[in-house]
């Protein structure tokens, strides 16, 4: 399943999920050697194979395909983790770097019959990779989410943009879209399309050969819902494409929208003009029997416990989600904080060479592809990296910048750990905190909630939406003590509920996230931040299986008020 709805009724997809071959690679060129002794599931991650459990390293995944007729391809990577190089008959069409961004290859008048895809995928750590690192999460390696092989004609359309507006009480919005001509001659085009019950006629123009033309408009729907988290309403919005003044349409994007807004304004944040608080999770998307590769089954489990909890939102800590995990935020009115894919990088490992351009990409990959989903309520960059350097800062705002010009209607942010020498609050619209009293400080979760209001005030944040971005503590699922000791499943409770009757009880806080939702998988290191028993973080309110620990009734106490 690519999507939780239906994206086209006239382009031909073919969803290329099931078993491939696949075999360990020690150097890619060395081709004719390589024995394809494993039979893997797509989507699926390596480690869940007995052989493979721990293996870091280069894999290759094979796969046939069959053509009835002669076409055109545009082939579709979901997430890749962490870089793929992928073959078509042998030849390479492309690569990619970096796991949780979908990327895509367009291949023009392919024969029919049959033909291989190869794809090489590495999950190493080197140099190379400025983003993944060894790290408090484990880098997955593996085609980790879906696959598709789509039919398209001489000209497609390659994305559509609709950001909503509200002006007057009248619902608006903004239609951007975006054709490609693969052929190599002029082609007259027109789009139409429908959201609802309401048409439209969305433009006319010329398409050079090989080039790419966005049409936009601008179009009043009154009779519109609009989506808030009580009641979710999504419209399809359905476009058609026509060329040299056929009446059949030789290509169609389906996208699923909603109609709201977001704003920040004295100190509060607000959907459709109204004050929200946000009360929600850090999630990373881990499960000891598929890893990286969650299935829908397990979305909606995950989902549903957060919502029994009483929670209205989640953050993707710390990179871009599988999109179905965000279709059904949208189904349900979950609000999400969806942010680029850097965790905890020194000012050194930012000025890895590789890293801004890496980041660019990011950035760019996830607010195009998850652009229309109304569940995105806040972007955000660059997760305790060095907001408290100047060189840092310039990364910062560079980045900040780049998603601002992509992206006018949601509100920016990034999670600070640097307390007092933060230097990042001016270039933000919500300023967020990462604390852990009582874990790995003995402060008060009161006193430095109010100093956090400080810290906020005095660095530049003066008046911006306060969230307290992470909190809580470990709790091994099963370690029971009355001694309370740091670890046990009281501790955690304990430590949950201080924060949480501090943090509710301030006006001035507009959003909590507890860190975490589950236990996860770590990358096995030295060094004794990274050096966690049984390499898992073990900070979830649920372990690793879903299993509620103590602390997940008090959560529910304090969020679960309406
Ligand atoms: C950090 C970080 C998380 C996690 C957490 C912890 O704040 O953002 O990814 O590592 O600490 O458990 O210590």
């Amino acid at each position: 399943m690519i999507r939780l709805f239906q994206t086209h009724k006239v382009r031909k997809i073919t969803e290329l999920d099931g078993t491939w071959d696949f075999a360990k690679v020690e150097e890619i060129e060395k081709e004719s050697t390589i024995k394809y002794t494993y039979k893997m599931p797509v989507p699926g991650c390596w480690e869940m194979h007995p052989e493979l459990l721990t293996y870091r390293g280069k894999g290759v995944y094979r796969r046939k395909i069959e053509l009835s007729r002669k076409t055109s391809l545009r082939l579709e990577f979901k997430g890749v983790s962490h870089t793929g190089e992928v073959y078509f008959d042998g030849e390479k069409v492309g690569e990619h770097y970096n796991a949780y961004t979908p990327f895509s290859f367009v291949m023009t008048d392919v024969e029919a019959g049959e033909h291989e895809l190869k794809v090489y995928v590495d999950n190493l750590f080197s140099e190379a990779s400025a983003l993944h690192i060894p790290n408090d999460y484990y880098t997955y390696g593996g085609l980790i989410r879906p696959v598709v092989l789509e039919e398209i004609s001489e000209a497609f359309i390659e994305g559509i943009q609709f950001t909503p507006v509200l002006k007057d009480g009248i619902w608006s919005s903004d239609v951007s879209i975006k054709v490609r001509n693969i052929s190599d001659h002029d082609i007259d085009i027109e789009l139409k399309g429908t959201l609802g019950k309401d048409q439209m006629n969305i433009g006319n123009a010329k398409i050079p050969p090989f080039e790419t033309t966005v049409i936009s408009t601008r179009k009043e729907f009154p009779n519109v819902k609009e989506w808030s988290h009580e009641d979710p309403t999504l419209y399809l919005l359905d476009i058609q494409l026509y060329s040299n003044g056929n009446k059949i349409p030789i290509d169609d994007l389906i996208e699923r929208v909603g109609f709201r807004t977001v704003t920040t304004l004295n100190g509060k944040i607000q959907v459709n003009g109204k004050d929200i608080l946000l009360k929600g999770f850090n999630r990373h998307e881990d499960h000891p029997i598929v890893g990286a590769a969650i299935p829908h089954q397990l979305m909606v489990q995950d989902l549903n416990l957060m919502k029994d909890m009483g929670s209205n939102s989640v953050r993707t800590s710390h990179y871009p989600n599988d999109e179905r995990f965000l279709d059904l935020c949208d189904e349900q009115g979950i609000f999400v904080w969806e942010e680029n894919h850097a965790r905890g990088l020194s000012l050194e490992q930012m000025l890895n060479p590789n890293f801004s351009r890496q980041c660019e990409a990011v950035n760019r990959e996830m607010v195009e592809n998850h652009y229309n989903h109304p569940s995105v309520i806040i972007w955000a960059i660059l997760n305790e990296c060095a907001s408290n350097t100047v060189e840092g800062k310039i990364e910062y705002k560079k980045q900040l910048e780049q998603i601002r010009k992509m992206d006018k209607s949601r509100p920016l942010t990034f999670a600070s750990h640097q307390r007092e020498l933060d230097i990042c609050f001016d270039l933000v619209d919500i300023v967020s905190f990462n604390l852990y009293p009582q874990w790995y400080t003995d402060e008060d979760p009161n006193e430095l909630a109010e100093q956090a209001k400080k810290w906020a005030e005095e660095l530049g944040g003066k008046g911006k939406p306060i969230i307290m971005s992470e909190f809580g503590g470990d709790g091994y699922y099963g370690y029971r003590s009355p001694s309370r000791v740091k670890g046990t499943e009281e501790r955690q409770a304990d430590i949950l509920e201080q924060n949480l009757r501090a943090y509710t009880s301030k006006d001035f806080i507009s959003g909590m996230y507890i860190w975490q939702f589950c236990d996860c998988r770590v990358t096995e290191a030295t060094g004794w931040l990274l050096n966690r028993a049984g390499t898992q973080n073990s900070k979830g309110i649920v372990d690793a299986y879903r299993r509620p620990k103590l602390a997940y009734n008090i959560v529910k106490q304090f969020f679960d008020t309406d």
